[in-house]
């Protein structure tokens, strides 16, 4: 596997960004047109089905993604940002999924110049309301030991596991091309 992490970083920051700011209304500057409080701005946003956000009791992934396998690969990274909109904190510790032999949370640091990754030690914290970002060039999931279908266009189901014996059925979409999209799948925030 030799993913070009850093082409994707800088869009993923972006949304990142976009993710923070709550977006306070931009387009309301008469307030003579404006009687009464009328629904957040984004509620008319369209609504782009982000392949796969996955809501179970507050915890949501927004855009779970991986990259396409080449042929004979049994290796792949998955991405997204978690979100723990619970009351309480929570802290991803493992995934399974079916076809995939097994799947470790991983970490990148840059050695000398080179990117490597590392299993994450304690699992990934979320606070409550906080978010983690799985990323290239970051954090993600690594799906090893693959045997199912790996191609552009599929879905495969990942079951999050957190510490509190929580689980989370979260549709990761097999594409290549997300770091091409715009940052408006926060639509449904
Ligand atoms: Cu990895």
């Amino acid at each position: 596997m030799r993913p070009t992490f850093a082409a994707f970083a800088t869009v993923l920051a972006l949304v990142l960004t976009g993710c923070q700011a709550e977006a306070p209304a931009t387009d309301a500057p008469a307030a003579a047109q404006a009687p009464e409080a009328s629904p957040a701005p984004e509620a008319a946003a369209p609504a782009v089905a982000a392949p796969a956000a996955s809501a179970h009791v507050g915890l949501m992934a927004h855009e779970p993604w991986s990259r396409p396998l080449a042929p004979g690969a049994t290796v792949a990274a998955g991405y997204m940002h978690l979100m723990n909109h619970t009351t309480q904190p929570e802290t991803l510790v493992g995934a399974r999924a079916e076809g995939v032999g097994r799947i470790e949370l991983h970490d990148m640091a840059e050695v000398d110049g080179v990117m490597q990754m590392r299993p994450i030690e304690g699992g990934v914290p979320l606070v409550v309301d906080g978010m983690a970002a799985f990323q290239p060039g970051g954090k993600h999931l690594m799906f090893i030991d693959v045997t199912r279908s790996w191609n552009e266009g599929d879905v495969v189901p990942v079951t999050l596991v957190f510490e509190s014996g929580t689980e989370s059925v979260i549709d990761f979409a097999v594409t290549a091309s997300k770091g091409e999209s715009s940052g408006d799948e926060h639509a449904h925030h």
